[in-house]
């Protein structure tokens, strides 16, 4: 009998972890909307806003003093291609938020260079979200969003915003720059949430 333990990929099918209308790539695609900006680690910082207008700020070196983890996770772009197994390096979102006193249901993540997207914060908790900075085993390419940026495997990956910045938190859902052109608000690979409507 095959023992399939949940989040251990390894011994499941390809084939059974590719999304309905994904297909694998090996390599690893950059999809960028704008430049790639350049960010220098001593002026970089990433700020978590509550509903009450409270600033949690985090320099580099704060971020590199935080447990991290090594999540091995798939990868899903609305624009169909898949990439399993991929490598990060990071901090859970868990750990940062562990520190904030908020009970806001949304957040609005902004970058360097002006994106942004939307998801629930409960999306953001539960081991599921992490500020990475490295991909298989090296610092995170500029391109890739280096030096640092927001990964949230279990939606599309317009939501993983590079170059991240910080987000907001706030009762009310704000659409971000995808969502705000018809892309889904949610994004869940799995239900195929593509575009609004679906
Ligand atoms: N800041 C920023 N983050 C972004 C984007 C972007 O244009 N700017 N594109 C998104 C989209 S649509 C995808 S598919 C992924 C692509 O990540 P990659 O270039 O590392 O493959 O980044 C997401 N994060
Ligand atoms: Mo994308």
């Amino acid at each position: 009998m095959a023992i399939v333990t949940p989040g251990f990929h390894g011994r499941r099918e390809s084939a059974d972890r590719l999304p309905p209308g994904q297909y694998l790539v090996h390599d690893f695609p950059v999809l960028s909307a704008g430049p790639t900006p350049r960010i220098r680690l001593e002026r970089w910082d990433f700020t978590i806003t509550t509903e009450t207008g409270e600033d949690h700020v985090w320099t580099w070196e704060q971020l590199q003093a935080l447990p991290a983890e090594t999540p091995t996770v798939d990868l899903h772009c609305v624009t169909k291609w898949s990439k399993l197994d991929t490598r990060w390096r990071g901090v859970p979102l868990d750990t940062l938020l562990s520190d904030v006193d908020t009970s806001a249901g949304y957040a609005l993540v902004y970058s360097y260079g002006g994106y942004t997207t939307n998801l629930p914060v409960a999306d953001l908790r539960g081991g599921r979200a992490w500020l990475v900075h490295q991909f298989d085993g090296r610092d995170l390419s500029p391109e890739h969003g280096g030096p640092v940026r927001l990964l949230v495997p279990h939606l599309y990956l317009w939501k993983s915003a590079k170059w991240v910045r910080g987000m907001r938190l706030s009762d009310r859902d704000i659409q971000g720059f995808w969502e705000s052109v018809g892309y889904h608000n949610y994004g869940d690979p799995w239900r195929e949430q593509r575009y609004q409507g679906d």
